[in-house]
């Protein structure tokens, strides 16, 4: 018999390439949806008769505790979050509720249901926020600049606090960005590359921005999912940096994809915006992921040449199937 995983926020990015993932590996998988005016399953439309999805929502303790009865996982993958950095400011308590309180709620859940279950929180580099090293290591000092990071700070320490105080097996992956042509398309990378693939097809003239000068780590997402997966293989839990160990600014990504769609000049297109900076910007990201090397034999493949080629491609795919119809 197959392992059991139950994996909350399967229809976002991470959560379809790890449902993909689980199911290669043979896993029976569970996931966690919530109800929505207006159903979101097109990341994991192509595998929807291969999983089980079970209502629920991070925020109702209840539907926690029923959705793991049902699964009875054996490894628990938490990714549901209100993601993005900038919504948090808008929706601070929300954020906490779902990003930070959700956390905690799941882990009483499987304290509840399931605690001999494995448990992956999706941690991320949000925690370092205002950098006291680069790059930054397992060890580095956390300074969260936003609502979504000291949310996810709460998630951080959770996670620790059940493995210290109750013997779990609940580890945390610190991920640095990663995207996908299934990243949400207000995150800056997705932004761009449709935006691109817009102006290529004549259907906008601009893509208008915020700070061009901030720096990432960017990495392919279907690489990064597998160190989750890893991490819960360890007979010990642990936390672990997971990151290429480059950092570009969002001014290169945006040189890089108008070259690969052939549009020069792209000085042109691109506008900036106060709308679109944060309250309190997050300047430089640099993760050191020689850890998850050293322990899980984790590397990344995709360099950041390759992952603007994909997602440009992508999205200069898709409108051209859509002006075709
Ligand atoms: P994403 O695409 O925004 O997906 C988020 C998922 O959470 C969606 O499935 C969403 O469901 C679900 N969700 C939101 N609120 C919920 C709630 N109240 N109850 C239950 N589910 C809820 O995020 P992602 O990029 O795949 O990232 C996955 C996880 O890793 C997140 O926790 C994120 O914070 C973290 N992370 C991401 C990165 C990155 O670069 N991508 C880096 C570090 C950490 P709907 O489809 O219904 O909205
Ligand atoms: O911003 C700048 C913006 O929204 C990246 C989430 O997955 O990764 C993600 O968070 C940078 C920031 O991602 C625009 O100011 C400029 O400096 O793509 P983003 P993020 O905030 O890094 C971490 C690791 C997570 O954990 C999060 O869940 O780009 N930027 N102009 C812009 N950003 C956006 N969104 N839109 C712009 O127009």
């Amino acid at each position: 018999m197959g392992k059991i995983a139950f994996v909350t926020g399967i229809t976002g990015q991470d959560g379809s390439y790890l449902a993909e993932f689980l199911l290669s590996k043979g896993y029976e998988v569970y996931g966690l949806v919530r109800r929505l005016s207006v159903p979101n399953t097109r990341n994991i439309e192509h595998i929807l008769d291969k999983i089980t999805l079970l209502d629920g929502d991070l925020t109702d303790q209840g539907s926690l505790i029923a959705a793991l009865t049902v699964a009875q996982p054996d490894e628990i993958y938490n990714l549901a979050a209100q993601s993005f950095v900038q919504t948090s400011f808008k929706q601070p308590v929300l954020t906490a509720e779902v990003s930070g309180v959700g956390v905690v709620r799941l882990l009483e859940a499987m304290r509840i249901v399931c605690p001999d279950a494995r448990f992956y929180q999706a941690s991320t580099s949000e925690l370092f926020g205002l950098v006291k090293e680069v790059p930054q290591t397992e060890n580095t000092p956390f300074h969260p600049r936003s609502p979504y990071g000291f949310a996810k700070l709460m998630g951080y320490w959770a996670t620790v606090n059940y493995r210290e105080s109750y013997g779990f097996h609940a580890s945390n992956g610190i991920l640095f960005n990663h995207e996908s042509p299934r990243r949400g398309i207000e995150f800056v990378t997705r932004k761009i590359t449709d935006g691109v693939a817009r102006i290529k097809y004549g259907l906008a003239n601009e893509i208008i921005l915020g700070n061009l000068d901030a720096k990432r780590d960017w990495g392919y997402a279907p690489e990064y999912v597998e160190a989750m997966w890893l991490m819960l293989q360890q007979e010990k839990p642990d936390d672990y940096v997971i990151a290429t160990g480059e950092t570009h600014t969002i001014r290169e990504f945006v040189e890089l994809a108008f070259e690969y769609a052939g549009i020069d000049n792209w000085e042109k297109y691109v506008k900036t915006d106060q709308k679109f900076y944060r309250p309190a910007e997050v300047h430089v990201l640099c993760g050191d992921s020689t850890k998850a090397h050293r322990v899980l034999g984790w590397k990344p493949k995709v360099t950041f040449k390759e992952l603007v080629r994909i997602m440009v491609e992508a999205d200069l795919e898709r409108y051209g199937r859509i002006m075709q119809s």
